[in-house]
């Protein structure tokens, strides 16, 4: 996830990718967690910040990739771009650019699995700023009503564009609006892998079981600005440098090599590995074609044979 955000950044700047672009470069260890529980039959949805949930939940980098470059091979077929990356092969249900706008399809996804009977989850992502939406609470008491079996998860990174949660709110405890719904809900240090993982499970057991939503609060921290126009100024660099001083991926890294379950030969072979597939990966989106236009009008609705939950 590090490295393919730190290629798209470098791309940005030269402008073989365009548009809107925002990236999670910070928060990964929320999405390493929350998808180490789940399975390729649970679906997950979220907002335009979607390149790592794409990743994470198997869609390839070459797919993330060319959708970003616009070209047919990517995963929405180069008609959605950085904020829409979708994949009904590993249900990844989007990449949504409404503020918020994802929370009532999540819970949509849950009802849907419920009602055909299986145990599958819907994991449904927001930002801190998206808890500001009316639909949220719409959504969780329905979803409370209904014992869906949803996962709501707020990755709070303490800011909705340049707005600090401060600035939105008399109460600092986002987990703690799940109350007022009944719902088992909690603060979690999204900096802190197994700690998400954790927690993670518990809700997914939850889930499973029949016994309804979980609302997770995981506290996390992007690097970069909002998108890629934003110089940040609204923080300060100490604030900055504490975060990174406790990255994920340092700790995480830290953490193996001292139990002995990997060792820095082996991370040097991994890092490799990923350089090699996200190069490729590029190679793969400049070498792809543009969409023809006539696929324009294409996958604007849902054709007959399309809904996958319905199959
Ligand atoms: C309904 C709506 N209102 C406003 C916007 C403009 N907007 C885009 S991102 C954003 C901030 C959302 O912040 P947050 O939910 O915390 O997510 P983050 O970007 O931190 O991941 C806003 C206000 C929008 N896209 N949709
Ligand atoms: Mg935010």
């Amino acid at each position: 996830m590090r490295k393919f955000e730190e290629k798209t950044g470098q791309l940005y700047g030269q402008q073989k990718i365009r548009g809107f672009c925002h990236l999670y470069i910070g928060q990964e260890a929320v999405m390493a967690g929350t998808m180490s529980v789940i399975g390729a039959e649970d679906s997950v949805i979220t907002a335009y910040r979607d390149h790592a949930h794409a990743l994470a939940k198997g869609v390839s980098a070459n797919e993330c990739m060319a959708e970003m470059f616009g070209k047919i091979t990517g995963c929405s077929k180069g008609k959605g771009g950085s904020m829409h990356f979708f994949s009904k092969e590993h249900k990844m249900m989007g990449g949504h650019g409404i503020v918020g706008g994802q929370i009532p399809l999540g819970a949509g996804i849950a009802f849907a699995e419920k009602y055909l009977g299986n145990t599958n989850v819907n994991v449904c992502y927001m930002g801190d700023g998206a808890v500001r939406q009316g639909a949220f609470n719409e959504t969780l008491n329905m979803a409370m009503t209904w014992k869906l079996p949803v996962i709501f998860v707020c990755e709070n990174n303490g800011y909705a564009m340049g707005t600090s949660v401060a600035r939105t709110t008399n109460m600092m405890d986002i987990y703690k609006m799940g109350h007022g719904f009944d719902m088992p809900s909690a603060p979690v240090d999204g900096m802190d892998v197994v700690a998400v993982h954790n927690a993670m499970d518990e809700a997914v057991q939850r889930a499973r079981a029949g016994e309804g939503p979980t609302f997770l609060e995981i506290r996390t921290y992007r690097y970069k600005g909002h998108s890629m126009s934003d110089p940040a100024k609204y923080r300060t660099k100490e604030e900055l440098e504490e975060f990174k001083g406790r990255d994920p991926l340092l700790s995480t890294k830290a953490a193996i090599v001292e139990n002995k379950y990997a060792d820095d030969a082996w991370f040097a072979e991994v890092d490799a590995e990923i350089k090699k597939i996200v190069d490729e990966s590029v190679k793969f989106a400049e070498e792809s074609e543009y969409p023809d236009a006539s696929e324009i009008y294409k996958d604007v609705y849902v054709q007959e044979d399309y809904p996958f939950i319905m199959d």
